[in-house]
């Protein structure tokens, strides 16, 4: 089962985007590429470093997006994916479309230069950009005391004139109803909003990272608040699943992920010559030749 359990997020916020809108996802966002139509199939495959990959084997990280459906690649400089998303927004501005764009970064990156960048064009240019931050209490081994001197990430908002929502990161209506209507706002002329979704992280930073900085108190207590229990609960309270619906969605999506596996295994490796193709430059001697 996905470690991460912080999927919520993407979850939610993806899903509330309509098709023609953009999303600049950061790196714990799978489930935008999923909604998205990125398959499970091309993600595996992009973790093995196949051809078949997103990148087409040009590398093995979860660095990558497909604009055929909507999704910047991620550029790994943390908060860039506010600017970025912010150009985006700014072109859908000036050609008059109503469309909107979402980009999403950690607490952490929230203390980067790109970030401020980011937030204030969009601000001053009243961009139809919504901005997600994922707060899971931790860059890296870094706590969020560490990292900021306020409370709530969403406070740095107020610096721009961005009004902000804080969110419930581990329950995915709720971020997807904060997100929907923050879109409508931005896509009708409203500018940008800020969404901080609190949440943690419930392992560490990447697989090498064993967490052993993490109070253990501080994971247990986030345990009982798991997002997938959350919704399972939800959804059977209000009687609009019952739990052989859910077991049977649960097999159905560990069948995908074992044919995406065999799928990734079975592709062919990229040859020596792809790692020009989809470049902006190529060496003078591929020129030449
Ligand atoms: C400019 C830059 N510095 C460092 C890194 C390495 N790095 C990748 S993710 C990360 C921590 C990010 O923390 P946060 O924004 O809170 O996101 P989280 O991993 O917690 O989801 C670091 C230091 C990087 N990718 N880019
Ligand atoms: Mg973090």
């Amino acid at each position: 089962m996905d470690k991460q359990r912080h999927r919520a997020v993407s979850v939610g916020y993806g899903y509330a985007l309509e098709k023609n809108d953009i999303a600049a996802p950061y790196f714990r966002d799978m489930g935008v590429f999923l909604i998205r139509g990125i398959t499970a199939k091309r993600i595996m495959a992009q973790y093995f470093g196949k051809k078949t990959g997103v990148t087409g084997g040009k590398e093995g990280n979860v660095h990558v997006g497909d604009l055929n459906y909507g999704v910047f690649g991620f550029p790994s400089h943390l908060a860039d994916n506010y600017p970025i998303g912010a150009g985006a927004a700014l072109a859908f501005k000036i050609r008059g479309e109503k469309r909107v764009a979402v980009a999403c970064t950690g607490d952490g990156g929230t203390s980067r230069g790109d970030f401020h960048e980011g937030m204030n064009i969009a601000a001053v240019r009243k961009l139809p950009i919504v901005f997600i931050c994922n707060n899971n209490q931790y860059a890296y081994s870094t706590p969020l005391k560490l990292q900021m001197a306020i409370k709530d990430v969403a406070e740095r908002a107020l610096a721009y004139g961005i009004p902000s929502r804080i969110v419930d990161g581990n329950n995915v209506v709720e971020v997807y109803t904060a997100a929907k209507e923050a879109y409508e706002i931005a896509r009708n002329g409203g500018g940008p909003a800020f969404i901080e979704c609190k949440t943690m992280r419930m392992h560490g930073h990447s697989e090498h990272d064993s967490a052993k900085y993490v109070p253990r108190e501080l994971l247990e207590e986030w345990k009982k608040k798991d997002p997938l229990l959350h919704m399972e609960t939800y959804l059977m309270k209000n009687h609009i699943s019952e739990k052989e619906e859910l077991d049977s969605i649960d097999l159905q999506a560990k069948k995908e992920i074992e044919e995406a596996e065999a799928f990734a295994e079975e592709s062919p490796y990229p040859e020596p010559g792809d790692v020009l193709r989809g470049v902006y430059a190529t060496s003078i001697e591929e020129e030449m030749s």
